[in-house]
């Protein structure tokens, strides 16, 4: 058995996020990387983050839509840290100049109002969500050509980059018939259309997210605190930002969450 340097792994796709220069997939050099190790890769790369000053905030699904699975040629749902410094206000900037090759996408967001113990029942894990809002997701997967493995993605930090979150509505506060399974999305680019697609494409229903994320967290070492911000998961395709100046996405019910995207370096991307 070969051994797998994690720390060392960690450090060169730290080095691709904070360079923007692409990275090859750790699977082309070391097939027999296992989900587990690249979870492991995964935290090393937020204690790089945290070495820092980065604080984390949350935790985000991908793979959640089948739009997103088929376009990304993965199956299965993937867990991810985020940090506070990833987090772009509403209606701010978003500097992708050191980006490999950024991309948006629409989604919804959850915040969790109390510690979730790992061993807590499904109503618990729900009951903890104190909120909801509409969401962006700025994904920028530091391998060549966003092209990876399952294995890849979840050493990479499921792709995370960055996020904005609109206005959070307290659950108690969604009208009454309002079903976060339903609700239309669309995201806007300079605009135009550029994706459409509805809440339900995301595991069938968000309110599934939480419940995921408690499990998928259990098992590779994600725990959920008070305050933590959930990024659900893409509700359709993603969409390159290289070239846009303004982006949102409206969600039916939640709202409009928008950014602007300035490149200070003049568009060096893929
Ligand atoms: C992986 C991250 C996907 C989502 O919402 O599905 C994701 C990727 O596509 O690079 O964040
Ligand atoms: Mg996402």
């Amino acid at each position: 058995m070969t051994s797998i340097d994690i720390e060392a792994l960690a450090r060169a796709l730290d080095e691709a996020t904070r360079t923007g220069a692409a990275v090859p997939q750790l699977t082309t050099i070391t097939e027999a990387l296992t989900v587990e190790q690249a979870y492991e890769i995964q935290h090393a790369g937020i204690a790089l983050r945290e070495g820092r000053g980065e604080v984390r905030s949350g935790v985000k699904l991908g793979l959640t839509s089948k739009a997103k699975a088929a376009q990304m040629g993965v199956s299965d749902v993937i867990i991810g840290t985020i940090t506070a410094q990833m987090a772009i206000p509403d209606g701010g900037t978003v500097d992708i100049s050191r980006g490999v090759h950024p991309r948006v996408e629409p989604e919804v967001a959850f915040r969790f109002g109390e510690d979730v113990p790992t061993d807590a029942p499904e109503a618990q894990v729900l009951a903890a969500v104190t909120h909801v809002a509409a969401a962006l997701e700025i994904i920028d997967s530091r391998y060549k050509d966003f092209k990876f493995t399952l294995v890849d993605v979840v050493a990479d930090n499921t792709s995370a980059s960055g996020y904005v979150l609109g206005q959070w509505i307290p659950v108690k506060q969604l009208p009454e018939g309002v079903k976060l399974s339903d609700l239309a999305v669309r995201l806007m680019a300079d605009g135009e259309e550029v994706a459409t697609g509805s809440t339900g494409d995301i595991l069938g229903d968000p309110w599934q997210a939480p419940l995921d994320a408690h499990r998928m967290g259990a098992t590779y070492g994600h725990r959920i605190r008070s305050g933590d911000v959930l990024l659900a998961g893409a509700a359709t395709a993603a969409a390159p930002l290289a070239g846009r100046a303004e982006v949102h996405a409206d969600v039916a019910e939640l709202g409009t969450v928008s950014v602007r995207v300035h490149d200070s370096e003049g568009g060096a991307h893929e």
